[in-house]
């Protein structure tokens, strides 16, 4: 057990995604930035802010995402937990699936932790989403996935040619 404490001591690179199509979006993504400060969550670096069509319906309004590198002492489901509150406070109602939102906060990665219970670590569509992959590569070139064992250029040179086109650095 003296292994897995020191292991879990170590400080460890989070990588979060914010998302919102509803409503002032950088006034909401920063107001989440703002919570996660106050809640003691530590930023090493913050991307610029993409625009992308909303997935899977471009139909539905566009979405502002950023990509944030932090450290924090909050367990992987106590910091699930705090962006849930996060979104709630800034007024994310429970709606269906995909319909536009005021604010989302997602775990992409927790320092290359692999979970597959409640939480799902590395976020299980990250690998395949512009609005994801952009933002994290400005913010970490040799970020690397876990599962699928592939650094980030190539996850990027995988996405279709119309998903690299239509993501918007703003
Ligand atoms: N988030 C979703 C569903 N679709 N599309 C874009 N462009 N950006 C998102 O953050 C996003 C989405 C579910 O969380
Ligand atoms: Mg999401
Ligand atoms: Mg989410």
């Amino acid at each position: 057990m003296i292994k897995q404490d020191i292991l879990e001591n170590q400080v460890k690179n989070i990588f979060l995604g914010i998302g919102s199509n509803l409503g002032n979006r950088i006034i909401n993504i920063e107001k989440a930035k703002s919570h996660l400060l106050e809640n003691g969550i530590n930023f090493i670096s913050v991307s610029n802010y993409y625009e992308t069509p909303s997935w899977p319906d471009p139909k539905k309004p566009k979405f502002y995402n950023i990509v944030l590198k932090v450290t924090c002492e909050q367990r992987p489901l106590e910091l699930l937990n705090l962006c849930k509150i996060i979104e709630t406070k800034l007024g994310r109602k429970k709606s269906s699936k995909n319909s536009p939102r005021v604010c989302d906060i997602d775990l992409i990665d927790f320092g290359g932790l692999i979970l597959n219970k409640e939480l799902k670590l590395p976020h299980t569509r990250m690998h395949k989403r512009n609005f994801v992959l952009f933002p994290l590569f400005e913010i970490e070139k040799d970020w690397f996935h876990p599962i699928k064992k592939t650094n980030i250029k190539k996850l990027i040179l995988s996405l279709s040619n119309k998903d690299i086109r239509s993501i918007k650095k703003i």
